[in-house]
């Protein structure tokens, strides 16, 4: 074809780098999916990714074909069918001989509500896959719903009032089933991220990571604030990093350092109703690091397991 355009863009043959998120994408402006993706992408290097994506947030991003798209084979699924799909690509690339990563891309709906049936029945068989749940704690793609996810005190679409019930402990969920790894990400600690997804990469089994997804459109924040507010969740022991190996050996990899849980919840307009009064919050986060504490002090990971 004569001269460039889009088309020309997309040709197999031509030798150029295709990045996992291409420009063109339809994230808002702020989303934690657009840093978690490139992430990712960089995490693994050359190698080429299989995407399996529910009907979340995540399948919009891929815009209109042929000027956006992901950058890698990718399966659109029903929510309650994406690690069962997962299942069948691992499967069938394994017949194959072909060891590019089946990549499972999920939101919480997807994850802790709607696909959590399948998610189990695939973390119970110990597929092969790594799972990734961008967690922005609601049903973005409808409106904002609440969601499993939603923490306490929290305003949605649903919940106008703030969400009475406490956020589900997926990583819990996860463990339990036993998995060869589950680890959180944040979108403020690029090292941390990008280790622990080379690690989920070179492991066998299912692999689980969490990431906490800035999500200014339900959140009613500032989308340059994104990057700042999960560093905030994190230190403040809202979103604490860590690793879990076989379900049963935990390594904390970032202790809070007494940022008050207000500079994160003041920064966004869903948590109005705890403005002043997060107290309803902060007992969430103190029971949740009484536990976490006690799991790594009582079966801490040793250096077998990872490099931490
Ligand atoms: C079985 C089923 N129930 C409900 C829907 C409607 N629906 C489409 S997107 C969506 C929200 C998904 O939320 P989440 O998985 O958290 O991803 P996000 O949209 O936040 O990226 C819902 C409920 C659907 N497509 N299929
Ligand atoms: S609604 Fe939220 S999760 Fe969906 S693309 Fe926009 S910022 Fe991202």
């Amino acid at each position: 074809m004569e001269g460039h355009d889009e088309m020309s863009a997309i040709t197999p043959s031509k030798p150029y780098k295709t990045h996992l998120l291409r420009p063109g994408n339809t994230n808002c402006a702020g989303c934690g999916m657009s840093i978690g993706l490139q992430w990712l992408d960089e995490a693994l290097g050359d190698e080429k990714p299989v995407m399996v994506i529910p009907s979340c947030c995540g399948i919009v991003t891929a815009g209109a074909f042929p000027t956006s798209g992901y950058g890698a084979p990718t399966a659109a699924t029903t929510f309650a069918s994406s690690p069962a799909v997962a299942t069948g690509i691992s499967a069938i690339s394994r017949m194959n001989d072909i060891d590019n990563p089946v990549i499972c891309w999920a939101g919480d709906g997807g994850t802790y509500d709607i696909g959590l049936a399948t998610l189990s029945a695939a973390a119970e068989r110990n597929e092969d896959i790594i799972y990734i749940c961008y967690d922005n704690e609601i049903y973005g793609n409808t409106g904002g719903q609440r969601s499993g996810a939603t923490p306490t005190g929290s305003v949605t679409s649903t919940t106008p009032h703030g969400k009475e019930e406490r956020k589900k402990d997926i990583m819990g969920i996860m463990a339990a089933h036993r998995i060869s790894y589950a680890a959180t990400l944040s979108i403020g600690h690029r090292k941390d991220f990008l280790r622990k997804v080379r690690f989920a990469r070179q492991a066998k089994g299912f692999r689980f990571l969490l990431m906490l997804s800035p999500c200014p459109t339900g959140w009613k924040s500032e989308p340059d604030q994104s990057t700042e507010l999960i560093e905030l969740a994190v230190r403040s022991g809202l979103f604490p990093l860590y690793e879990i190996f076989d379900g049963v050996r935990y390594r904390i990899n970032f202790q809070p350092d007494n940022t008050p849980v207000s500079t994160y919840l003041e920064q966004q307009k869903r948590f109005r109703q705890l403005w002043g009064d997060p107290g309803r919050l902060q007992a969430f986060i103190d029971s949740q690091w009484r536990h976490l504490d006690g799991m790594a002090t009582v079966f801490p990971a040793n250096i077998q397991d990872a490099p931490g």
